[in-house]
């Protein structure tokens, strides 16, 4: 029976992974940043195969966006469980910082946000003592001060108790970016695992231990314990680090951690996904990747396989609920988008996608994405719209605020017609309008003009060779060809996340109560994963 564990274990933008056993049961949560509903969590019983299971911040109340930016919203949280309760805490840095909701079942529902007052910085962890007390590690803030800090934390009033003590600065003098703190306890030693060298190409899991809970804590002589910067930037397999450690039933040991996949080019379309290593302990430290130390593509089963619901490739919206896979950018509001008919129904809200910058005002965006998990693949939709002066609707890959690729039904001049659209951050100035200080370029890559209301669309990306079609009476028509979808990588683009693919509804700066319906999506990768 073929139930390798294959890597990425998620594909595409699912950064920041946390990981439990519950006796038989495996659950991983990632960070979400601006995209909605928040924090994805899965479910394995095999460690190989994740379905789904919802998500953690799902109510309007637990994840406010409005003002953040695409990379702002939720950061890396970690999921935990104890004494029947599962506990997620994250940070988000659009509004109040760090919180804890709770659940006694992970597919929800979750409780509202706790807010952890006092507490600095951003990926906070949890974990108990034998005692039972409950203890708060997360980073400290500033660039000029970077270090690990613990306090012991009161789980029934969610408070910060007693002094905060700072505990690692990592695991070198010049040590840049400690981050992402676990505690684990095994054979009678605390061991604090942190991510180091910056989310990018230097990233990199170090780990220290101690005898007490609070310190001293000393580093491992033989750190870093995983890491790709020495392999360079066009590696297969870039930016390893921010790790979770999770021990199976048999004591054997994996990590799972972030990752990213350059293509085309070097660039990392996908952002930054979840991959997972076996771990083995040596003299009482561990070794990630045994006699290998560097992520592989597959490993050997660990456990039996278990049944895997495969998500399809066609989404025809025959559920009144979106399936999980998909998102909103930003917080939306009761009037976003629906179901009915079979159809995705999203409003063209005021919010151009055209750049989705600065401020996140619930509901105002028309969009409704899923992560790009493939190179290549291919992407069509049926779509009806009545685009009314100065709107549009259709479908885009978005990478942030200021770069996507999309192709549209607009009106315009009371016509209307089909164009592909090219937004982009330059930071050559050109002749062009300037946003948040930066240069931004529109360019219309190709136009076609269209009287009909119904509209299939069609994108194929060949790793970085991306075409737009439509399907017309006369047959497929290309609008625009071998487009280099490049600058869709968050090398270029910076920030977080990883590219979308999504359906939108735009009113260009207008409100409007008109909605483009979506018959279909169909999302066709053309090839495995890596
Ligand atoms: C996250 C930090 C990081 O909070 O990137 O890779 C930040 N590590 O730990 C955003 O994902």
């Amino acid at each position: 029976m073929d139930n390798k564990i294959k890597n990425p274990l998620l594909p595409g933008f699912y950064p920041d992974p946390s990981i439990i056993r519950v006796d038989d049961d495996f659950y991983m949560v990632t960070s979400s940043f601006s995209y909605y509903p928040g924090v994805p969590i899965f479910h394995s019983c095999d460690l190989a195969n994740w379905e789904q299971i919802g998500h953690v911040l799902d109510r309007p109340s637990q994840l406010i966006l409005d003002g953040g930016y695409i990379s702002g919203g939720i950061y890396a949280p970690t999921l935990r469980y104890h004494n029947g309760i599962y506990y997620m805490i994250t940070t988000n840095v659009s509004h109040r910082g760090n919180f804890i909701v709770t659940a006694e079942n992970p597919a929800g529902p979750w409780s509202e946000p706790h807010w952890i007052e006092d507490a600095p910085g951003i990926d906070p962890s949890l974990f108990w003592d034998d005692d039972d007390k409950a203890y708060y590690t997360g980073n400290g803030e500033g660039e000029n001060d970077p270090h690990i800090w613990m306090s012991e934390i009161d789980l029934e009033a969610f408070r910060l108790v007693g002094e905060k003590k700072r505990i690692w600065n990592g695991s070198m003098v010049d040590a840049w970016s400690p981050e992402a703190p676990h505690l684990y306890k095994k054979d009678g030693w605390y061991y604090l695992m942190i991510a180091e060298g910056g989310t990018e190409y230097y990233h990199a899991v170090t780990i220290a231990r101690s005898r007490e809970i609070t310190g001293k804590y000393h580093g491992y002589e033989g750190n870093p314990i995983l890491t790709h910067r020495h392999l360079g930037m066009r590696a297969d397999i870039v930016n390893v680090g921010h790790g979770d450690l999770v021990e199976l039933k048999d004591g054997s040991w994996y990590m799972v951690m972030l990752a990213s996949r350059p293509y085309g080019g070097g660039h990392k379309n996908m952002g930054r996904e979840t991959f997972i290593a076996p771990v083995i302990w040596e003299n009482g430290w561990p070794v990630v990747c045994p006699g290998k130390g560097m992520l592989e593509w597959e490993y050997p089963a660990a456990l039996p396989q278990c049944a895997q619901k495969f998500i399809p490739e066609k989404d025809d919206f025959d559920s009144s609920e979106l399936a999980y896979c998909w998102n909103f950018l930003g917080t939306p509001s009761h009037n976003t988008a629906y179901i009915s008919n079979s159809c995705l129904h999203i409003r063209a809200a005021s919010h151009p996608l055209e750049y989705a910058a600065g401020k996140y005002p619930a509901g105002s965006f028309g969009f409704v994405g899923r992560r790009q998990q493939h190179k290549s693949y291919t992407v069509q939709v049926k779509m009806v719209f009545a685009a009314e002066e100065g709107q549009s609707a259709g479908i885009i890959l978005l990478q942030n605020d200021f770069q996507s690729l999309r192709m549209e039904l607009v009106c315009e001049g009371g016509k209307r017609k089909i164009r592909v659209v090219k937004g982009y951050r330059n930071l050559v100035p050109v002749l062009t309008f300037t946003l948040h200080d930066k240069p931004y370029v529109k360019e219309i890559c190709g136009e076609y003009v269209y009287e009909n209301k119904e509209c299939t669309m069609e994108i194929t990306a060949d790793e970085q060779d991306i075409s737009f079609y439509i399907a017309a009476q006369e047959g497929k028509i290309p609008i625009a060809k071998h487009l280099d979808g490049g600058f869709l990588g968050s090398e270029t683009a910076g920030g977080f996340v990883g590219t979308y693919i999504g359906m939108f509804a735009s009113g260009n700066g207008r409100d409007s109560d008109n909605y483009a319906a979506f018959d279909y999506f169909i999302y066709a990768p053309h090839s495995e994963h890596r």
